[in-house]
């Protein structure tokens, strides 16, 4: 049984949609902190970083990075077939993407949310929070790009990418207008939510 610690509608999203995806035997732990805001001891001995996901693996081990999750997941249940196989043409573009999503977007989305952790001085927050955002569009475009006619990043296929990409777009300022001005990032979108499991994920999150 998987363990994941999470946040409702945060980077703990997509890992939670993937295990229901794949029908892995998990349960999720929403995490609160104390009274004082910080958190309890017990989980930062399971993550020093206190982030969000967490993830207990069945051998007890524990799993950080939200893409790392994505990938080991998929490929310990071939049976959804939610990531190419090692050695399958299309497992470099899928690696390929679902870095991409980690280390461009998600990084954006930080610092468009908590500008503040981003700078020693309080006066350039919004600053960073206005590069945040041009940065975030432009990452996004150059994803939808990379969709093409899709729907899914492989085409016909959904993968793990997928579903965090659609994550990744939950968390846009303005999800309409995105949409609007890449048809692509709307047709996965709607793709990966025509899945019941990942539906069902969404609705417990509030998505
Ligand atoms: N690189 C990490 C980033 C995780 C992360 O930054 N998570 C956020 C939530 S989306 C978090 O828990 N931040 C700590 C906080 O909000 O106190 C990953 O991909 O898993």
């Amino acid at each position: 049984m998987y363990t994941l610690y999470c946040r409702n509608t945060a980077g703990s999203m997509a890992p939670e949609a993937l295990l229901a995806a794949c029908g892995a035997e998990y349960r999720v732990i929403v995490l609160e902190r104390k009274p004082d805001g910080s958190f309890h001891d017990f989980f930062l001995k399971l993550n020093p970083k206190a982030e969000v996901p967490t993830l207990v693996l069945p051998d007890d081990s524990v799993m950080t990075e939200s893409a790392a999750m994505m990938i080991h997941i998929a490929d310990l249940h071939p049976q959804a077939g939610l990531a190419p196989a090692i050695g399958a043409p299309e497992r470099a573009r899928f690696l390929r993407w679902q870095v991409y999503l980690a280390t461009t977007l998600y990084m954006s989305d930080l610092r468009l949310f908590y500008p503040q952790r981003y700078t020693s001085r309080p006066a350039e927050s919004e600053g960073i929070k206005e590069k945040a955002a041009e940065m975030m569009l432009s990452e996004f475009g150059i994803y939808a790009e990379a969709l093409g006619e899709g729907p899914f990043l492989l085409g016909s296929r959904m993968s793990a990418a997928d579903i965090y990409a659609a994550m990744l777009c939950t968390w846009s300022p303005d999800m309409k207008a995105l949409f609007a001005q890449h048809p692509a990032l709307a047709r996965m979108y709607d793709a990966v939510l025509e899945n019941k499991a990942v539906r069902a994920v969404w609705e417990r999150n509030g998505a």
